[in-house]
């Protein structure tokens, strides 16, 4: 564990002045859950939430540092994938980026701001290892609500102790390093990353640098282009590591969703490619609402990133 000062991080600091009673070092506070007017919290001194928050999220940072897998993008792939992952390998640290406040991407809605969500079978059988209930229509079943999916895949991602999610962040750039098993060619070794809020402001500010996290395993999970999506897919172009982008066809359900799972896999050394990010870099169609392809998809990444730690 990192130390910041030569004070004990617990240390009730003030206790005592400001009318707090009792005394948190011996225990002689009182605490009473009463809804009829009297209701009593432990005592706290305001620095100690402060200290609270900073000691875990930087100790976090300290140690993620160095991470086994990092997942870009906490959607419905991304998500599938830390789940199928960090279940199958608890001991692999796996850290999730997310660049907005909220973890989730498209997947708390079903389509266009309705709220049941399509999952085709044979992806029912993920809903049913999650515990989301849903509706059996034959060939297909529907969640009531996006978000008891998207709710409960998080609950179930973030009690894995070997997952960390840092929302709010956003990568800015994939770490390239040369290939030590093959002479010449480049290897994606991490990620760099930044809050998204300062990302959002590189042009009107000087001097905001960033962050790195290595891992030799990095699994891009952006989602199709738009002001974020796509950012691996992009980069790699850019990079010159990938010819140019397939981008996203036009909408087939039936061809779009055997075509990212099946097409899930190690799109460049080191880094593997997931959920719609994958129909801009091959080419393939959009499916619209219906998720089984990016759970299903999920799950491949997880497998391709445990073969690539193996190998
Ligand atoms: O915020 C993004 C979203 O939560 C996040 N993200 C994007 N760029 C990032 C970056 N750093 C960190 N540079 C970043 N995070 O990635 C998440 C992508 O989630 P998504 O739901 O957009 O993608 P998905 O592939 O998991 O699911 C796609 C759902 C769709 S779109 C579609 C269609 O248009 O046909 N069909 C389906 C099922």
């Amino acid at each position: 564990a990192v130390t910041f000062d030569s004070q004990p991080l617990e240390a009730p600091l003030l206790l005592g002045k400001n009318g707090v009673k009792g005394d948190v070092s011996n225990g002689t506070y009182d605490v009473k859950e009463d809804y009829n007017g009297d209701y009593r919290f432990a005592p706290i001194e305001e620095a100690q939430v402060s200290r609270a928050m900073i000691k875990r999220y930087f100790n976090l940072m300290y140690e993620r540092a160095i991470s086994d897998v990092v997942i870009i993008g906490a959607g419905s792939a991304g998500l599938s994938c830390a789940y199928h992952l960090g279940k199958t390998r608890p001991d692999l640290k796996i850290t999730i980026i997310e660049a907005s406040v909220a973890p989730g991407g498209g997947a708390w809605l079903g389509g266009q701001l309705m709220t049941p969500m399509v999952v085709r079978k044979p992806a029912d059988r993920f809903l049913q290892e999650l515990g989301v209930p849903f509706e059996d229509e034959g060939p297909f079943v529907v969640v009531k609500h996006a978000a008891l999916f998207t709710s409960t895949i998080l609950s179930r991602v973030l009690s894995l102790p070997n997952v960390a999610l840092m929302n709010a962040t956003a990568v800015e750039d994939l770490i390239v390093h040369p290939d030590v098993r093959n002479p010449g060619a480049q290897r994606v070794a991490g990620v760099v990353t930044n809050w998204t809020l300062v990302a959002l402001n590189h042009d009107t500010q000087s001097c905001m640098d960033p962050n790195v996290i290595t891992a030799p395993v990095v699994v891009s999970a952006t989602g199709h282009d738009g002001p974020m999506g796509a950012f691996s897919a992009k980069r790699l172009v850019s990079m010159g590591l990938l010819k140019e982008l397939g981008n996203m066809r036009g909408l087939d359900m039936n061809r779009a969703e055997p075509a990212i799972v099946n097409g899930t896999r190690e799109v460049a050394p080191g880094l593997v490619m997931t959920g719609m990010e994958l129909s801009e870099h091959d080419g393939s169609n959009r499916m619209g609402p219906t998720f089984g392809a990016m759970m299903a998809s999920g799950i491949k990444a997880a497998r391709e990133a445990i073969r690539i730690i193996e190998s």
